[in-house]
């Protein structure tokens, strides 16, 4: 796989394999889309990461999403080492949630009220669970390739024909827990159409994606926003967008702000955090004040609005208002795009370079990437041997064809460059 040295990788790789469920806290480090080892990590830096035998790697993993200002950020660093020197948690209501939510809810449009969690699971989990306590109603669409953490009544097996009652896609998911879940293609208007005339009256909620990062980069029509907005409105179902990649990734007020459009409730999840478990749904204040203690809908957690995880995500919040790089990230984004596309256009590489803002994927596939159905018949093979070409010249591309790449406030217009030329090398020989 790589001609590096990887023999201390190797040997904590082997013990981690006798100590945790495949040597890793969570299958997606797992390397199973690339073949392989996982590489073990030793710090980051900006925007690169270093591994245990001292090798060097420009990263495009951001750990899937966070590290939009970089790893080991100073001023994210100094707030983290201020607050711990504080105590650690509380279980008390502390100052520093006042500020993340007031950052938040100042920045996310459709955001009044917001009740801070410790992952994107429990937000999605929590806006499912509210939505059905909000409306009273149990069905929850959700869209084939879009994830959304591992929420059994969302571990579903994509319906490969017409909407189809979801199927538990887990062993431990229970057909119970799955029965009032619909799963759709992502972008097909027609049959969201047809779902909500057949079904409409028992939707609580429609859950996706608003740019999608979990089957790779696909974004939706406006033909299948403006869908989503309208039969949710006339049915009375809740529209939730999940923003846990999106959110302060995309835009400052995430894909919301970027389309002009406004759900009914929003998750958000890595930036937010600033690298630390914490995550956050919000929405109306009608909608929100259904949560206990305000409302009925059950919802706790002993470390959630934890000290050291809301002062990394203000701190982090804070740099990303006060210094918007978004016009910064959009110009090496671009750029890199297009070197890649040239790359493979030059190699003769059949390929689709999808990109929303300095979230992108190279697909290994003739056709334009719009759903599952078309995603899931990318290359896999060719992007494996993609990937560990660009990890023996120092790149790191998300371990999977269908998983996003995002470029950093950190990556220089050189770095652009030099993956692009790594990149070159590979693809000509794949
Ligand atoms: P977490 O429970 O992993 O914090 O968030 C779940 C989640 C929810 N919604 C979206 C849109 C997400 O992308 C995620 C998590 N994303 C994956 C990467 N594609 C996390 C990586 C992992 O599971 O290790």
């Amino acid at each position: 796989m790589s001609a590096l040295d990887h023999s201390h990788s190797h040997a904590l790789f082997a013990r981690a394999l006798e100590l945790m469920p495949g040597g890793v806290n969570s299958p997606a480090r797992a390397f199973g889309g690339v073949g392989g080892e996982p590489i073990v990590m030793a710090r980051g830096e900006g925007q690169y990461l270093f591994d245990v035998d001292g090798q060097r790697y420009l990263d495009y993993i951001g750990s899937w999403g966070p590290m939009i200002l970089g790893h080991a950020h100073p001023e994210v660093r100094a707030a983290v080492h201020a607050a711990v020197d504080r105590g650690t948690s509380f279980g008390a209501p502390t100052a520093a949630e006042n500020e993340l939510a007031e950052l938040i809810i100042e920045a996310v449009p459709s955001v009044e009220k917001v009740r801070l969690v410790n992952s994107g699971t429990e937000a999605t989990m929590s806006a499912i669970r509210l939505a059905r306590g909000y409306t009273g109603r149990d069905r929850i669409i959700k869209f084939a390739g879009c994830y959304h953490g591992h929420v059994d009544s969302l571990l579903v097996a994509a319906g490969s024909a017409a909407a189809t009652l979801g199927a538990p896609d887990s062993p431990g998911v229970t057909r119970g827990t799955t029965q009032d879940t619909l799963v759709l293609r992502y972008n097909d208007v027609e049959q969201l159409e047809a779902t909500f005339a057949q079904h409409g009256a028992t939707l609580a909620g429609v859950i996706l994606e608003p740019v999608v990062g979990n089957m790779g980069l696909v974004k939706p029509s406006d033909a299948f926003l403006e869908a989503l907005r309208r039969l949710t409105t006339k049915h009375g179902s809740l529209l939730i967008f999940d923003e846990v990649m999106t959110g302060f990734r995309v835009a400052f007020g995430g894909a919301q702000a970027l389309f002009g459009l406004t759900p009914d409730l929003t998750t958000l999840g890595k930036i937010v955090g600033g690298g630390l478990p914490l995550a956050a749904y919000g929405g109306r204040r009608e909608i929100m004040d259904q949560v206990l203690p305000a409302g009925k809908v059950f919802q706790a957690g002993t470390l959630s609005g934890n000290p050291i995880a809301t002062a990394a995500g203000a701190a982090t919040l804070k740099l990303l208002k006060s210094d918007p790089p978004y016009s910064r990230l959009e110009e090496n984004s671009a750029r890199l795009a297009a070197g890649l596309s040239a790359a493979a256009q030059a190699a003769g590489i059949p390929h689709q370079l999808q990109r929303v803002g300095s979230m992108l994927t190279l697909f290994f596939n003739d056709a334009p990437v719009t759903n599952w159905d078309t995603a899931s018949k990318s290359n896999t093979a060719r992007y494996g041997r993609f990937f560990w070409g660009l990890i023996e010249r120092g790149v790191y591309f998300p371990c999977s064809q269908y998983e996003a790449m995002f470029v950093s406030d950190k990556h220089t217009r050189e770095d652009i460059d030099q993956t692009i030329a790594a990149a070159r090398e590979v693809l000509a020989r794949l």
